[in-house]
């Protein structure tokens, strides 16, 4: 079964839990439960990991670099930032999916820009959490 990658950044681990009008009612770990069923049912074994770390998200980048198919990638503030962030996903030779649960270009215009979609295959936002399990179908399409 391939691997992919399901990578949320910082303040991700808040969801459910505040700005409940932005962000919606379901948790982190109700996001990666549906993921993890949706991806199986496509025969994907999903793997998660939530840091406020910027480093953290590099080294399991790098980590996935020969051993993980494809990343699905939330990666909150660090969206708007993070060069380093967009070089760690031009070392990682799969395909990569961008998530947003909010419309970010219904928002401030600091998060108009993202650095990681120069790299993406393909970016969802606006979606709600719903977005994740678009972007793993997207994914599994890509890589069957
Ligand atoms: O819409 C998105 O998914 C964002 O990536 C979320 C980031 C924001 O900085 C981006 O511009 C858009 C913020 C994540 C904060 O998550 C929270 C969730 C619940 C409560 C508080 C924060």
């Amino acid at each position: 079964m391939k691997k992919i990658l399901l990578l949320n950044g910082p303040n991700l681990n808040l969801l459910g839990q505040r700005q409940p009008e932005i962000y919606g009612r379901e948790t982190l770990a109700d996001v990666v439960d549906t993921c993890t069923t949706l991806a199986r049912s496509l025969g994907l074994d999903l793997m998660a990991l939530q840091s406020n770390r910027e480093y953290e998200l590099i080294d399991a980048i790098h980590a996935a670099r020969g051993t993980v198919a494809g990343i699905l990638v939330n990666p909150g503030a660090f969206t708007h930032t993070s060069v380093a962030l967009l070089d760690a996903l031009n070392a990682f030779e799969g395909p990569v999916i961008e998530v947003h649960i909010s419309n970010i270009h219904k928002r401030e215009s600091f998060r108009h820009h993202s650095y990681v979609s120069l790299r993406a295959e393909g970016v969802i936002a606006g979606c709600g959490v719903q977005g994740y399990e678009l972007a793993v179908a997207r994914l599994a399409r890509l890589l069957g």
